[in-house]
């Protein structure tokens, strides 16, 4: 059935004026719903023509624009699955995802046609378009030629309708398999919990590869009819600038610290805002009072993740049918969501009582289907009783909200990204005259928390910390270079020879703060 498609849900939820303002630009630019709609369909007209097999990836790297969010939408309604990539990722890293995804069709930016396609065609990739975000390249050339009128596909709730990579402590990165369902089911929630309304507008200031932006974001919006003031790059004093004409914000915590430093931010360029979100990362409790304090308004943070998009939130209000609080607490993540099981897992395989730290686990309609083409990695992550192992460590407070303590995984959350140490080793690991190195996270201003490389020379070998910083640069996205790069005679270790990352990290932990 098509009611199953997510596109059919948020279509259903476009306002009955089509010739609205759906999204406006930074630039000015107006795109009503009925512009949604149609471009929509061309494209996923274009897609069906390809006739492609059902279940096919269309893997996209492209600049953020209002026709790649389209292009996204025309990938669900023509019933593919959509895998977004982050623009910053270099050709090691794209060989990588495509030669594990397969897609079908990749899209990527004009600029990147030669390494990209070359990538593709190799792969066995049947078709590659371009996607400027100045609405130039073929993909839209060749959508011209097609329908503006579309029925979305029919799928099963269950069918796929994203992957989204998401690396694991060892190994490569892992393909999240969303379903239809995950989405739609979690779309609708958050926007009972969340108390979207008619005449909401939302200001979208975030990258569109990440659940973060692509789906708490743009499902937010649309599937509450509402307009979306879109930034093609988040600059602090444009968002400032136009919350005079928007209600809600969401943003990862180093853009709610960009903002603080901002002189125009007080209470009189937030009058029309009802609501700011912030997740992906810790918040800061000094970010979340200091924005208490300059703004009269208490941020609303919640927690997610690629495997389940959100699982807790704050509450918005007072709604006796979600949470008996209606205080939103800093440090904490708020409630499992309407229809999660969140619990804290201890050691001895038994859920923790109140207050007391352990593994999270979840269960829920959001909870996706297991990582690509990995069934042993997805049995890994599973419960014998089918909760999945968020690699979260936390507690559930005696008022019931979920707090996070820390990590099991080693992983460094990067001004809301993900870099996992390991990877970066490997690189190092690999380069002349190194014998080894770790890679940890420390704490950092702006984007909370960067890496730092530890590395020791081989023998007689003599290395530099800025050699081994370029080299990382020329290969791999620029987030996970690590922001400061030490040689030094040996790392500290434990009995049983195990890297001591606690004390590497105590050891820089005010290598930024000062
Ligand atoms: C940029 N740089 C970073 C960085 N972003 N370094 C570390 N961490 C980051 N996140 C570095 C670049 O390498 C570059 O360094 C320099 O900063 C300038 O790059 P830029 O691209 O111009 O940076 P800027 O535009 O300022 O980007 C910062 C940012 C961006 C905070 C706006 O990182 C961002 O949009 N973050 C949001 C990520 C997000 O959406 N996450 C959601 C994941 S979903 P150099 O040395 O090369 O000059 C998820 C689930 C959930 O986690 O719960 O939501
Ligand atoms: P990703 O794999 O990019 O989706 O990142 C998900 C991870 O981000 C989660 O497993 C958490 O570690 C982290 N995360 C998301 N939201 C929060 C939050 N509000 N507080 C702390 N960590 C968070």
């Amino acid at each position: 059935m098509s009611s199953n498609n997510l596109f059919s849900a948020l279509r259903a939820a476009f306002p009955a004026d089509l010739t609205s303002v759906a999204v406006e630009t930074d630039e000015g630019l107006r795109y009503s719903w009925q512009d949604l709609d149609r471009a929509t369909a061309m494209m996923a007209n274009l897609l069906q023509s390809l006739d492609l097999p059902a279940g096919s990836r269309v893997a996209v790297q492209v600049e953020k624009s209002v026709e790649a969010m389209m292009l996204y939408l025309a990938t669900l309604r023509a019933g593919h699955v959509f895998l977004p990539l982050n623009t910053a990722y270099q050709s090691a890293e794209i060989e990588y995802f495509i030669g594990n995804a397969e897609p079908a069709v990749v899209v990527c930016s004009p600029t990147n046609f030669g390494w990209v396609s070359k990538i593709a065609f190799k792969a066995g990739t049947q078709h590659v378009f371009t996607l400027g975000d100045d609405r130039t390249g073929s993909l839209l050339d060749r959508a011209t030629h097609h329908s503006d009128q579309h029925t979305p596909a029919p799928c099963q709730a269950d069918d796929l309708a994203a992957i989204l990579y998401t690396s694991g402590t060892t190994g490569r990165s892992k393909g999240a398999m969303l379903t239809h369902e995950n989405l739609l089911s979690n779309a609708v929630t958050l926007k009972d919990y969340w108390g979207w309304k008619k005449g909401d507008v939302l200001i979208h200031a975030l990258p569109i590869f990440h659940v973060h932006g692509l789906f708490v974001a743009i499902h937010g919006a649309l599937i509450n009819g509402s307009k979306m003031i879109w930034m093609a790059k988040f600059d602090p004093k444009r968002v400032i600038a136009r919350m005079q004409e928007a209600t809600v914000f969401m943003g990862v915590p180093t853009l709610y610290v960009r903002m603080l430093a901002e002189p125009t931010l007080d209470k009189s360029a937030v009058k029309t805002m009802r609501l700011f979100i912030a997740g992906s990362a810790p918040l800061l409790i000094e970010t979340f009072t200091e924005w208490q304090q300059r703004t009269g308004h208490t941020i609303l943070e919640r927690y997610g993740m690629s495997e389940t998009a959100m699982l807790t939130s704050n509450p918005y209000a007072a709604d006796k049918r979600y949470a008996k609080q209606s205080e939103r607490r800093g440090g904490t993540v708020g409630f499992p969501l309407p229809g999660v099981s969140l619990r804290v897992w201890g050691d001895d395989a038994q859920a923790l009582p109140v207050g007391e730290i352990g593994g999270i686990q979840v269960q829920g309609p959001n909870v996706f289907k297991g990582y690509w083409r990995m069934p042993e990695k997805t049995a890994e992550e599973f419960t014998a009783d089918g909760f999945f192992k968020t690699g979260d460590v936390g507690k559930v407070d005696e008022r019931g909200y979920v707090v996070i303590v820390g990590r099991s995984k080693d992983l460094i959350i990067s001004g809301g990204y993900n870099v996992y140490p390991a990877e970066i080793e490997g690189y190092i690991n690999e380069m002349p005259g190194v014998a080894e190195s770790a890679v940890v996270g420390v704490a950092h201003p702006d984007f909370g928390e960067v890496g730092v490389a530890v590395v020791i020379a081989k023998p007689g070998a003599t290395v530099q910390p800025e050699a081994i910083l370029a080299e990382l640069k020329a290969k791999l996205a620029n987030f996970k270079i690590p922001k400061r790069c030490f040689v030094v005679a040996e790392l500290p270790r434990n009995t049983m020879g195990k890297v001591q990352k606690n004390l590497l990290r105590e050891q820089h932990k005010n290598l930024f703060l000062a």
